[in-house]
């Protein structure tokens, strides 16, 4: 297999596929890793326990308890969160798109299955949030499992539909929302066409005049062709504004993430800077000077994007 697939308009690297259960990447000592074949490296926690494994209609769901991070969810033997670090990547998937949106009313997250969105999102003083993940299971097991990312599930404000993203998008009004989410997995699979211009395209006419979406971008040392892509093709969907904000995640391939911002009108560097110092949540790793300092560039990438 060639490293790279070349899948519609986004550049997928050849993420493994082959082990589908985090349980058979478990040593006799009980670390499991997650290998990353195409950078040879490699991720691991220590395991505890394995508390519940399932085979979804659409992927490989396990949880387990590890030594350190509290309970781990890996989907199709993936990462996709742990109780110690997941408030990183949840915080920088909503509240800058929420603090650049000058007056966010009507929310949508695609994928995000486990909450962790819709929780934050609540922190803002929205009118509706709506989930849309396609595995009712991921959301069932979260709330079984990650009680403390479900919080804001029986806020009446937050509805959920599970069913495909995509699909949903595609019969949305014109402006029905001011923010989309898409908290996806890696673009393989299902997720492929979340990354894609047409995707984006849907989301800009369904968003309003000041709408704003973000999405999670993958790592900028390992992924930085996806960064480009997604970069690219948000462009070619009408978004006049992109911004890359970057935020370190441990459990993630590399250990440096990013999420992709784009808006239909207000500059990302005009975001509501004042309105996030003086915020009225708590948060663990969010506040405005992250916010500012996370759409800084590495120079690397600087040069790609201008390109
Ligand atoms: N979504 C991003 C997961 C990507 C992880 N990739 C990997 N481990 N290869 C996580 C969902 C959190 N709400």
């Amino acid at each position: 297999m060639s490293p790279v697939q070349c899948t519609g308009n986004v550049r997928v690297p050849r993420l493994q596929r082959e082990k589908l259960m985090a349980s058979d990447q478990l040593t006799p000592d009980k670390w499991y890793t997650e290998i990353y074949p195409d950078d040879g490296a490699a991720f691991s926690l220590s395991i505890k326990d394995r508390i519940h494994e399932e085979q979804t209609e659409y992927q490989y769901l396990e949880i387990f308890e590890t030594e350190k991070f509290g309970r781990l969810m890996t989907l199709d033997g993936l990462v996709m969160l742990t109780d110690r670090d997941n408030f990183i990547y949840h915080e920088m998937m909503t509240h800058p798109a929420l603090f650049t949106h000058p007056d966010p009313k009507r929310v949508a997250v695609i994928g995000g299955g486990d909450c962790g969105c819709v929780k934050e999102v609540l922190k803002h003083p929205v009118e509706s949030v709506i989930q849309i993940e396609l595995d009712e299971r991921v959301t069932r097991v979260s709330e079984e499992y990650f009680p403390g990312l479900c919080t804001g599930n029986s806020d009446p404000r937050a509805s959920f539909e599970f069913t495909d993203g995509i699909k949903w998008m595609e019969q949305a009004g014109d402006g029905e929302y001011d923010i989309i989410i898409i908290d996806s997995t890696d673009p393989v699979g299902p997720a492929l066409g979340l990354f894609s211009t047409e995707f984006y395209r849907t989301c800009h006419r369904a968003l309003s005049d000041q709408g704003v979406l973000i999405a999670q971008s993958e790592s900028p040392l390992f992924h930085q062709h996806i960064i480009l892509d997604v970069n690219r093709n948000m462009k070619a969907a009408g978004f006049a504004h992109r911004a890359v904000l970057q935020f370190a995640q441990c459990v993630y391939p590399s250990g440096w993430w990013t999420a992709t911002l784009a808006s239909k009108a207000v500059a990302p560097t005009e975001f509501r800077e004042t309105a996030a110092q003086d915020k009225d949540f708590d948060t663990s790793y969010y506040n405005a000077a992250i916010h500012r300092g996370a759409m800084a560039q590495p120079e690397f990438l600087r040069k790609q994007l201008a390109e």
